[in-house]
């Protein structure tokens, strides 16, 4: 069994409400286990700042799918959840993102897959609900609550658990 570490945003429509389905969806589709589900944080848009703020959260599984199966089971659920990637400006308001951010130890550089996700360490948004869940976890060599003291949690605010 494999463990991986999934990033979740959104910011248009029920997000809380799509991560709940979309979690389900993953582990039956994956066949895998959640291992750990992180909070739900309000987080301001990063990258293209004109839209609305996101909710992000991230997740652990256990699952014998290989990288890629898995990413193409993300995908699947995307686009399950109304996510048109073609229409999608790049970083732009999107219902579902799901990104693999780390996959065991191993090391990816496809064109469709870069393991672990090349952009974790720019981003409050992944590290914060990443720290709750793996906050020990060392991934490119950094330990998640070290990345995470580097950069900027201004505006991140964690929600209130909705039972
Ligand atoms: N891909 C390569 N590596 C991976 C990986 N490790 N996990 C490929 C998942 N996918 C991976 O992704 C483009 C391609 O990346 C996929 O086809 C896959 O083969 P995409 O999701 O279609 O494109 P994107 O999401 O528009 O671009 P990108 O660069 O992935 O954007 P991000 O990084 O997902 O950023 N602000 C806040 N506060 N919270 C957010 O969640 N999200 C974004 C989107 C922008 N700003 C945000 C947030
Ligand atoms: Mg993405």
């Amino acid at each position: 069994m494999a463990s991986v570490l999934i990033a979740l945003g959104g910011n248009v429509g029920d997000v809380r409400a799509t991560f709940r389905k979309a979690i389900a969806q993953i582990c039956g589709m994956a066949q895998g286990a959640l291992i750990a589900r992180s909070s739900d944080y309000v987080t301001p848009p990063w990258g293209d700042e004109d839209q609305a703020a996101f909710i992000n959260a991230c997740i652990e599984i256990e699952t014998d799918l290989d990288p890629h199966a898995l990413l193409f089971v993300l995908q699947k659920v995307e686009q399950k959840f109304g996510r048109m990637r073609q229409k999608d400006r790049r970083w732009g308001p999107r219902t579902l993102d799901l990104d693999m951010i780390a996959y065991d130890e191993l090391s990816l550089q496809k064109p469709d897959l870069t393991l672990p996700h090349p952009r974790l360490f720019e981003r409050a948004f992944v590290l914060v609900p990443l720290a709750e869940i793996a906050p020990d976890r060392v991934i490119s060599g950094i330990r998640v609550r070290d990345g995470l003291a580097s950069v900027s949690t201004q505006g991140i605010e964690r929600l209130p658990d909705t039972g």
